[in-house]
């Protein structure tokens, strides 16, 4: 099974038990508002953490009614986002949301050595996008997180973003590892990983996943393109994931294909004790919808 939209993730979560989901630094009205539909969808069991007169006052407002849900005042950002971690990592709760708050502080409560959410695992970011010129929804890792990704790196993000896949009814997803060229070049890093990605997949070094690449992002994503440049490759034209040279490239991806290509777009954070929702504070309140409902998908 593939998604043809992002819509479909509602197919998974449907008929399954509500996921607790605690919101840390909640005075933030996209949040709120996505997190309230999710709600009343039965999707999620909201906890707010944050300042309560802020909230109050946004809900209001907003005319979002949350009447019955949890809300733990904090006004301190930073002891919001530190309460809402430990609640997850004291099983209060099932998915972690970021609101007010800048993405890598909340990534290093995440990573705090005590009462942080580690497991042993690298944690990576991963995005779904619905663009109208792909026939399928197209998944992309690394562009929030990991900032320069070694070949040990990329094997921890391959492999989390394929846990993510098969959780969501992938049995062997397309993995394009991407570079400039399509060619092995040894003066371009991602070639040469890219290389070495496509041979341990094939050892079986890297399981349940079809790998190519190097792959450019016309060969990965169209198989004209791949056909005129004679490339031979199960993936191209056909990717169900990109993996990214480095945030560099993947942020400006991800923001390119939702600014000029208008895609809807779910991102969470993989890898740590729950699943992360962690999208941009630009982001639509569809997209921290579309977010919440990958997280609940993708949460055991
Ligand atoms: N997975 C698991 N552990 C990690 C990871 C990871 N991805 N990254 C760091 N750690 C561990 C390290 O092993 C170490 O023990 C500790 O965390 C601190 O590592 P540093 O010194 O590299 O961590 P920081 O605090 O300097 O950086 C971690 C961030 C996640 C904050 C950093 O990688 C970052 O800023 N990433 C980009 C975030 C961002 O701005 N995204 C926005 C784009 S929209």
């Amino acid at each position: 099974m593939v998604l043809k939209n992002l819509n479909d993730l509602k197919r998974l979560v449907e008929g399954r038990p509500r996921k607790k989901l605690v919101l840390a630094a909640a005075q933030d009205q996209h949040s709120l508002g996505a997190i309230i539909k999710a709600w009343k969808d039965n999707i999620i069991e909201p906890i707010l953490v944050g300042d309560k007169e802020d909230i109050e006052n946004i809900c209001e407002t907003f005319s979002y009614d949350i009447t019955g849900v949890t809300i733990i005042h904090e006004p301190d950002i930073q002891r919001s986002v530190e309460t809402a971690v430990k609640m997850v990592s004291n099983k209060q709760a099932d998915i972690l949301m970021k609101g007010k708050i800048g993405s890598a502080t909340l990534l290093r409560c995440v990573l705090n050595k005590e009462w942080g959410l580690r497991t042993g695992n690298l944690l990576s970011h991963f995005a779904l996008f619905e663009v109208e010129t792909y026939h399928k929804v197209i998944a992309v890792t690394d562009v929030a997180m990991n900032i320069a990704p070694s070949l040990q790196d990329k094997i921890a993000i391959v492999n989390n973003s394929v846990a993510c896949l098969n959780r969501l009814g992938y049995k062997m997803p397309k993995v394009a590892v991407l570079g400039a060229v399509e060619m092995v070049n040894e003066n371009m890093k991602a070639t040469l990983d890219a290389a070495l990605l496509s041979k341990m997949n094939q050892r079986d070094q890297i399981k349940n996943c079809i790998i190519d690449g190097p792959l450019a992002f016309d060969n990965a994503v169209s198989l004209e393109s791949a056909q005129l440049k004679g490339i031979k490759s199960e993936v191209a034209g056909d990717t169900d994931l990109l993996l990214m040279p480095d945030i560099e490239v993947g942020n400006v991806l991800y923001k390119s294909l939702v600014f000029f290509a208008q895609a809807k777009v779910a991102s969470i954070i993989l890898g740590a004790m729950v699943p992360i929702v962690l999208t941009s504070r630009s982001d639509s309140e569809q997209a921290k919808f579309d977010s919440i409902l990958l997280a609940a998908a993708a949460s055991n």
